[in-house]
């Protein structure tokens, strides 16, 4: 180990022992060193302050350095730090949270299946949809429709159900049963359509594929109602009601995946009721702890589950960490938290316009083709020529260029290919919501420089 007096050197270790993603691209770089955290804010080995525009990924909705979880999961530790809810057993914790997230769904989810990740929660996802089929004597309904660019995971199932071109060249993904539909993206279409008329053909490319598969084989379809990972791709107006209908008119199960719009970030406790839909299940994780301890589930619609109880006989799966006492402390701890201090009618009616007003001032700069937010989520996409909307070249890496500007600047947005995205803290104050669109257009006109030396500004 190599380190000075009082501090190892966490970048050789990290080089050494940690593998990541593009471990070798990481290491050579070396990675930045995030070593604590208060507020909205990060802090770096060199005590640099960055104003955390992504919540850590999309999850620290309540910020940093909050005492009552850290006092809820030692409590929940010290009395009961884990036990599991196989044979016969359960505990309060698991329970006691089983009944707060019945009281904030929309009222068709009595139940909750507990799982440790988003990704387990949409594995649980894929064989809960098969199983409902099953005991329902239409096994041949296995078949489930996600979208192009979607992100459910990373583990084999939910990759799968990922519309991720570069993961699904590795390993043999998706694995049967799962194929892709169109996504309602409309800047990134060739713009010929409205966006309305993009979002009704969107939604008919998943009417075209129950045609094509026979809708007595397709169980089930899922989408983020907002994709985020793909790049906060939000749907035109038309796009929600009319999956809601194709779903009701096949009697296809709706899979709202909720793991980055649930508990809030749109104004509404889950993004189905920001876009009015009537999901049979939801995927969670995220924003149920803010991220403090790590924990996934589904919500359960009375439909489904009354099946799943009616007909009986064992669900073979569940998780070592399903319903983990400690995990859920933390859970019970952030929702009475989100609920006390009013942070989702604060995003509907306060920060969020704040912000959403603040952030479409960008629109106007010159390497900025648009600007959308929907809630704390929102997307910017970096273009060459703004008269032509022209993109820059592949080559030029612009999302990446900027995203490093940005974070040597003091703001982490993350960067998708060329849009830029940020999803802020609940708890974002107007000056912070200030100072971040000051960062993002000061680092804008760096990156203007960087890519398009010549033109200026
Ligand atoms: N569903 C959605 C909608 C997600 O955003 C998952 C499922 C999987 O959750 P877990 O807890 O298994 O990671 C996610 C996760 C990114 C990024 O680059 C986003 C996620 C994960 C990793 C990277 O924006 N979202």
């Amino acid at each position: 180990m190599t380190s000075t007096e009082d501090q190892p050197d966490w970048k050789e270790l990290d080089k050494n022992h940690y593998l990541f993603t593009d471990h070798k691209d990481l290491h050579t770089k070396r990675a930045r060193i995030i070593t604590r955290a208060d507020g909205v804010y990060i802090y770096d080995d060199q005590d640099n302050q960055i104003l955390d525009g992504m919540s850590g990924l999309w999850c620290v909705n309540v910020g940093y350095g909050r005492e009552e979880l850290v006092d809820a999961a030692s409590k929940q530790m010290r009395k009961l730090p884990y036990y599991n809810s196989f044979f016969q057993c359960s505990h309060p914790p698991a329970i006691e949270l089983a009944a707060l997230l019945q009281e904030v769904s929309p009222p068709q989810f009595n139940r909750v299946f507990f799982a440790g990740s988003g990704s387990e929660s949409n594995d649980t996802v894929v064989r809960m949809v098969r199983r409902y089929w099953d005991l329902r004597g239409m096994p041949e309904r296995q078949t489930i429709i996600s979208r192009h660019n979607a992100y459910h995971g990373s583990t084999v199932a939910a990759a799968s159900l990922s519309g991720m071109a570069a993961a699904h060249k590795q390993g043999g993904l998706p694995i049967p049963g799962i194929v892709h539909v169109d996504q309602p993206y409309w800047f990134g279409s060739d713009r010929t359509l409205t966006p309305n008329e993009l979002g009704l053909a969107a939604a008919r490319s998943l009417e075209d594929k129950i045609k094509e598969l026979g809708a007595d084989k397709v169980a089930a379809f899922i989408g983020e109602p907002i994709q985020g990972a793909g790049g906060v791709i939000i749907p035109p107006d038309s796009y929600w009601p009319e999956i809601q209908r194709i779903c009701d008119t096949y009697d296809i199960l709706l899979v709202s995946d909720e793991v980055i719009t649930g508990f809030g970030r749109l104004g509404e406790w889950f993004g189905a009721e920001y876009y009015g839909t009537r999901p049979d299940l939801m995927s969670f994780a995220k924003g149920v702890t803010s991220g403090y301890l790590p924990l996934g589930g589904v919500m359960v619609s009375d439909r489904v589950a009354d099946v799943l109880i009616d007909k009986g006989g064992e669900f073979a799966h569940g998780y070592t960490y399903s319903g983990h006492p400690s995990t859920c402390a933390v859970a019970i701890a952030n929702i009475r938290m989100i609920q006390r201090e009013n942070l989702i009618p604060r995003i509907k009616n306060d920060i969020g316009p704040y912000l959403q007003k603040a952030f479409h001032t960008l629109a106007d700069h010159p390497i900025v083709g648009e600007t959308r937010m929907v809630g704390l989520m929102g997307a910017l996409e970096l273009v060459k020529n703004k008269d032509t909307m022209q993109r820059f070249g592949e080559d030029q890496g612009a999302g990446t260029v900027c995203r490093d500007i940005l974070t040597n600047n003091g703001l982490v947005m993350r960067a998708v290919g060329d849009t830029m995205i940020t999803a802020p803290p609940f708890v974002l104050r107007h000056s912070q919501a200030d100072e971040l669109v000051e960062k993002a257009r000061r680092c804008l006109d760096l990156t203007q420089k960087a890519l398009l030396p010549a033109r200026g500004r």
